[in-house]
Order: C-alpha cells, then sequence, then structure tokens
C-alpha cells in the first residue's frame, strides 16, 4: 500500500487529531506574569520592586531580548543590567530607584524566543502615586451629551473627553469614550448597538490595543470590562507619554467577524 503524507493527514483528520497535539511543541515566547502588574498604581518609590521582570511561557535568548523601563519624558529609569533566567524564563532589569518619582512607567520589552526563534514584543504600564494616597482616578460625572464626530469638549479646565461614534458595515454602532483624555490615568467607554437600538448580546472580548509609533511604544494591550450588555470600560494609564497614539478596537464576537477600528489621536499632559 502506498503511504502518502496526504493520506496520513486525511487519516489523522478522519480519526480527528490535529497535527499540533502530535508534532513536538515549539512556541514563541508569551508572557505569563509581570512584577509590577500591568496597570498596578504602587504607594511609592519604595514600595515598588527593585526590579521589573516578565516571566515567558518559552525561554528568550538572552543576546536578542531587551527589556527598557522609561518616565512619561521618555527617560531610562533601569540600570541597563539585562538579565535572563533560564530557570524561570523570565527577563528582568533594576530600576535606578533615584530617578523614580510619582508618575506613569512604561516597560517596553522584546524577546526571541529559544523554543521557535520567534520574535514577540509588547509594552505596559505602572505607576507610582503621589504622596501616600492612593491617586483616585476621578470619574466625572457623565453627562449624555449628543455627539457625532470625534471630538474634544473642554467642559472646564480640568476635564476634558475625547467621544468618536462609528458605524461598522454591518451597522453596529460604537461609542467610544476617553476621559479625562490626558497623559496618564484615562477611562476608556465603549458602548455598542445596532442601528435600531437592540444590543449587540454575542461579544465574546473586547480588546484594545495601543501604539505610539514617534515614541516606539506598543503594543499595549488591554482587556475592556463588561459593564453592561454590549457595554464595556477600561481604565488605566495606558497613554502613559504624550505625543500621537493610535488606537486599535477589536470586538470579538460568537459566531460572526471581529469588529476592528483603529484611529489617531494627540494626547497632552
Ligand atoms: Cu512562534
Amino acid at each position: 500500500m502506498k503511504f502518502s503524507f496526504a493520506s496520513a493527514f486525511t487519516i489523522l483528520f478522519l480519526l480527528g487529531i490535529s497535527l499540533s497535539s502530535i508534532l513536538p511543541v515549539h512556541g514563541h515566547a508569551s508572557p505569563i506574569s509581570y512584577v509590577p502588574k500591568p496597570n498596578e498604581i504602587v504607594d511609592s518609590a519604595e514600595a515598588l520592586p527593585d526590579r521589573v521582570s516578565i516571566t515567558f511561557t518559552e525561554n528568550p535568548e538572552p543576546r536578542a531580548s531587551s527589556l527598557k523601563v522609561i518616565n512619561s519624558n521618555n527617560e531610562r529609569i533601569d540600570n541597563n543590567d539585562l538579565k535572563v533566567s533560564e530557570l524561570d524564563k523570565s527577563v528582568s532589569i533594576s530600576l535606578d530607584k533615584s530617578k523614580v518619582i510619582p508618575g506613569i512607567y512604561t516597560a517596553d520589552w522584546l524577546v526571541l524566543s529559544k523554543s521557535d526563534g520567534h520574535i514577540t514584543k509588547g509594552t505596559y504600564v505602572f505607576s507610582v502615586a503621589e504622596n501616600n494616597t492612593t491617586t483616585a482616578s476621578q470619574n466625572p460625572p457623565n453627562d449624555d451629551k449628543q455627539q457625532q464626530q470625534p471630538q474634544i469638549l473642554q467642559s472646564n479646565n480640568v476635564t476634558s473627553i475625547y467621544s468618536r461614534n462609528i458605524t461598522t458595515d454591518d451597522n453596529v454602532m460604537l461609542k467610544f469614550d476617553i476621559v479625562p483624555f490626558k497623559m496618564g490615568q484615562n477611562t476608556f467607554d465603549l458602548t455598542t448597538h445596532y442601528m435600531n437600538g437592540t444590543a449587540v448580546e454575542n461579544i465574546r472580548n473586547v480588546f484594545l490595543e495601543f501604539n505610539n509609533p514617534d515614541k516606539n511604544l506598543g503594543p499595549i494591550v488591554d482587556t475592556m470590562n463588561k459593564t453592561n450588555v454590549g457595554n464595556y470600560s477600561s481604565t488605566g494609564a495606558f497613554l502613559s507619554q504624550t505625543g500621537n497614539w493610535e488606537v486599535k478596537i477589536t470586538v470579538q464576537r460568537i459566531g460572526e467577524y471581529d469588529i476592528n477600528q483603529q484611529f489617531n489621536f494627540g494626547i497632552s499632559k
């Protein structure tokens, strides 16, 4: 009997076995855990761990991996002493605590997986709070203003709002708001509904992705929290520096194509 790859594949297919379950597992390095955690607000510089470290699913190749920690002025606050640990598949760097003041910090990493040679990269943010009080993200009252085009409402000197209405090809209306819309902690709200007003009930997940190409930051990825049917919210210091930011919204729907929307805006202090 003639044996071919195609027939072997057919047999496996008929048996319901996928190739990936037979071939040895080689993967790119995906982050599993972070110290400090993404979006964490640390009480003080002293409370900050000595090292920023990220643990991966695969061993990173030391000669082709990097990690840096920068403040909101794009200055490094680490000691440029990258350590790659085979033991726990982690990458870490020590912090120069003398440079840590209350503010937003961005950790930017890139690793090459020893396992499959693929490069993965990402960015995440954490904050050091002012004084000893936990920074309260002040949520201003939610006026239901009718907004057509992306616009910035300067309601007073403190708070502005970015608001964008989008209608997709398959008639889903998205409204995306950022408050207070400045560098640092912001609240991001997404509401979705169909033209006729009914809620979009088959949403599985909503992801936000932030990139600042001028400063080479990103992607900073966040999963939004469901607050109601079709409504999602997220708070964090993703806009960790001033300048031009690209935001991508991905709405995963059960049984339908993802909704992908991407747009840019400028962020000031
Ligand atoms: Cu890979």
